[in-house]
Formats: structure tokens, C-alpha cells, sequence
């Protein structure tokens, strides 16, 4: 039996002409500035974002912590959504490996910041207050049903952040959904940001590796972070290859994706005891209505049994996550097993 695999996009496999340009690869070694495959990936997604430089990064986490330990020192404060991943789930490295104090402010349902929550949680000068130097925003929201930021809320927080004297920093692992989404181009959805983060290793397919863009300063103060991380990778541009095609190939189809997220999302919602979020890009959640007649782990078990693979989150919420690798029949045959366990 196929297995059906939803739990996320980081599951996708590399397609087979980035297994090719992986072997193929010329590599050298990076930490001494020789690799031109890694040069190249740097140079392109510089130019895809708008910016003046990039630096490849072997994972978002390690991308994100990069930003924030640039922009920050220790003691300096970064105002970040309470529902954010780099907040709940990079075990709180901001604060571990960099003494940056997360300033919560409340994610809307739509991923967003209200302006006014932010603009309060700006410190002034104080003897008794952190620094603020920071905001975070991320695009799409992984936790808020995978919603894009626009190109015009994201230029406020920046223009927000910058009367302030703050950097604005773009968690956009998934920016190239947002980008497609939207359909703009992924350079005015971070126009006005100091920094962003994106990852070729979900929705993009690359088996490894995000990049941080920013300006050229930034960046060779990035470079010294991932150093200092153990970030710095010798013969990359085996890894750096697959990205290319990544970027080459991979954000046009993008909505393939998103179009059997909205497919799947139908499907479900004519289900009984099911409920289905709106779904905007590749990221879709559903609950059981109350009362349920089985517990979230007896569905996500007998999905399995069925060769549907998803994962069961929390409050109830199951998250299934469409990618290059599912298909229209394994939508069909998704919607189908979810049928059969809700029988
Ligand atoms: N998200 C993963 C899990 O960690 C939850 C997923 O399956 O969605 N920013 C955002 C918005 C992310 O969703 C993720 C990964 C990261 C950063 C971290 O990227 P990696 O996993 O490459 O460190």
C-alpha cells in the first residue's frame, strides 16, 4: 500500500533532477568561500527576494536564530507572535543561545499582529526595560491555518518597526506559498524587511537547507552567527544543487498544492462529526465536532492502518499539509479513509 504522507511538507524527497545535480555538483569548500554551487544558490535567492545578499543555512531554525542573533545582543527584546513557530517551537533559542528577551504580542486567526498590540509592546527608554530592537512576523502562519500576510500589512509592521528605530525580520519558510497564494511576486511580499528566512526544504522539495536574506552588511554578520552555531558547511554545494532546481523548478507549481489542500478541505467538510478551517495555501486543519465519537489518537491510528499519514495537534486540531509528492488520487483516497474511520 502507498503511503499517503500529510503530516508536513518537510517529508518531500528530492525529485530526481536534484538527484541528479547533487551528484553532478562542483563543490569546495564554503567556510573558505570556494564553493561555487553554494555562491550561486546565494547569488539567486538574493536576486528571487529582492535583496542584496543571502547566506545558506542547514535548517529554518538555525535561519531564524541567525536573524534574530544578528539583529539582537543579549538583553535586547524581539516582539513576536504568541503562536509563531521561532516562539513555540525552536525550543526558545532566542532566549537559550542569544539572551533576546521574546516580547509576545497576540497572533490574530489571520497570522497577523494588530498594529496597536505591537506599537504598545515597543518599550521606551528606561533603565528597568529590555531594549527593543526587534519584530518578528511569519508568512505564511504555520499555526494559523497557513494564512498569508499581505504585501501591504507587511510593509505597515516594517514601516511601524522602522519609526521606531526596529528591524523587521520574516519567518517565510513558507514564503513562496504566500507569494503564489497572493500571486505576487515573493519581493514585494518582504520589500520593506530587514530580514527574511526561507526554507527550500518543504513545499520546495530540496532535501536540506534554508537561506537568510538581507543586505550585504547583514548578511556578513550572518555569516559570523552561523559560524559560531556550527553552521559552517564545508562541501555544500551537493546540498546547495538541489536548492537551485528548487528555486529553478519548484515555486510555479506551487499552487498545485494549494488547490488540493481546497480540494481536500471539500471533501472533508461533507463528512459528518468533522469541522474544516478555511484553507488558503497548502496547510489545512480539521477538529471533530463535539460530541466525537473517538479520540484524536484512535483517528490518526486508524488513518494510519489506512496508509494516510497526518498529525493530530493540539486542542484537537489535525493538520494535513499538501506537497509535491500527494497527488489528486491521494486526495481522493484521503478523503475516502477519513470516510471510512468517521463511518
Ligand atoms: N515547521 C515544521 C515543524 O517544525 C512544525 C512543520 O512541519 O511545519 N518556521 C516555520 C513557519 C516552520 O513551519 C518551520 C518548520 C520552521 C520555521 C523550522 O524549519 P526547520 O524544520 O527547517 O528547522
Amino acid at each position: 500500500m502507498r503511503v499517503i504522507d500529510l503530516r508536513s511538507d518537510t517529508v518531500t524527497r528530492p525529485t530526481p533532477a536534484m538527484r541528479r545535480a547533487m551528484a553532478e555538483a562542483e563543490v569546495g569548500d564554503d567556510v573558505l568561500g570556494d564553493d561555487p554551487t553554494v555562491q550561486r544558490l546565494e547569488r539567486m535567492a538574493a536576486e528571487r527576494l529582492g535583496k542584496e545578499a543571502a547566506l545558506f543555512v542547514a535548517s529554518g531554525t538555525m535561519g531564524n536564530l541567525v536573524c534574530l542573533l544578528t539583529h539582537c545582543r543579549r538583553g535586547d527584546e524581539a516582539i513576536i507572535g504568541d503562536r509563531s513557530h521561532t516562539f513555540l517551537f525552536e525550543q526558545g533559542g532566542m532566549a537559550a543561545l542569544g539572551g533576546i528577551v521574546p516580547h509576545t504580542v497576540p497572533n490574530q486567526p489571520d497570522g497577523t499582529l494588530c498594529l496597536e498590540d505591537v506599537e504598545k509592546a515597543i518599550r521606551g527608554d528606561n533603565v528597568h526595560f529590555p531594549r527593543t530592537r526587534l519584530i518578528c512576523l511569519e508568512n505564511t502562519h504555520n499555526m494559523c491555518n497557513g494564512t498569508p500576510l499581505t504585501v501591504d500589512y507587511t510593509a505597515r509592521v516594517a514601516r511601524l518597526a522602522h519609526q521606531h528605530g526596529l528591524r523587521l525580520h520574516v519567518d517565510g519558510a513558507r514564503i513562496f506559498n504566500a507569494a503564489a497564494a497572493l500571486g505576487v511576486d515573493v519581493r514585494e511580499l518582504v520589500r520593506e524587511a530587514d530580514s527574511v528566512m526561507f526554507c527550500l526544504s518543504k513545499g520546495l522539495c530540496a532535501p536540506v537547507g534554508s537561506l537568510v536574506c538581507g543586505s550585504a552588511e547583514f548578511i556578513a554578520e550572518a555569516r559570523r552567527a552561523r559560524k559560531v552555531l556550527g553552521g559552517g558547511m564545508r562541501q555544500a554545494g551537493v546540498l546547495a544543487a538541489a536548492g537551485i532546481v528548487a528555486l529553478e523548478e519548484m515555486t510555479g507549481r506551487l499552487v498545485e498544492d494549494h488547490a488540493r489542500a481546497r480540494r481536500l478541505a471539500e471533501g472533508l467538510a461533507q463528512l459528518p462529526g468533522l469541522e474544516v478551517a478555511p484553507v488558503a495555501t497548502n496547510i489545512l486543519y480539521f477538529w471533530l465536532t463535539e460530541p466525537a465519537a473517538k479520540t484524536q489518537e484512535e483517528v490518526v491510528d486508524e488513518l494510519a492502518q489506512r496508509g494516510v499519514l497526518l498529525f493530530g495537534r493540539e486542542n484537537g486540531r489535525f493538520r494535513a499539509v499538501t506537497h509535491y509528492w500527494v497527488g489528486d488520487e491521494d486526495i481522493e483516497r484521503t478523503i475516502a479513509a477519513l470516510a471510512d474511520v468517521m463511518g
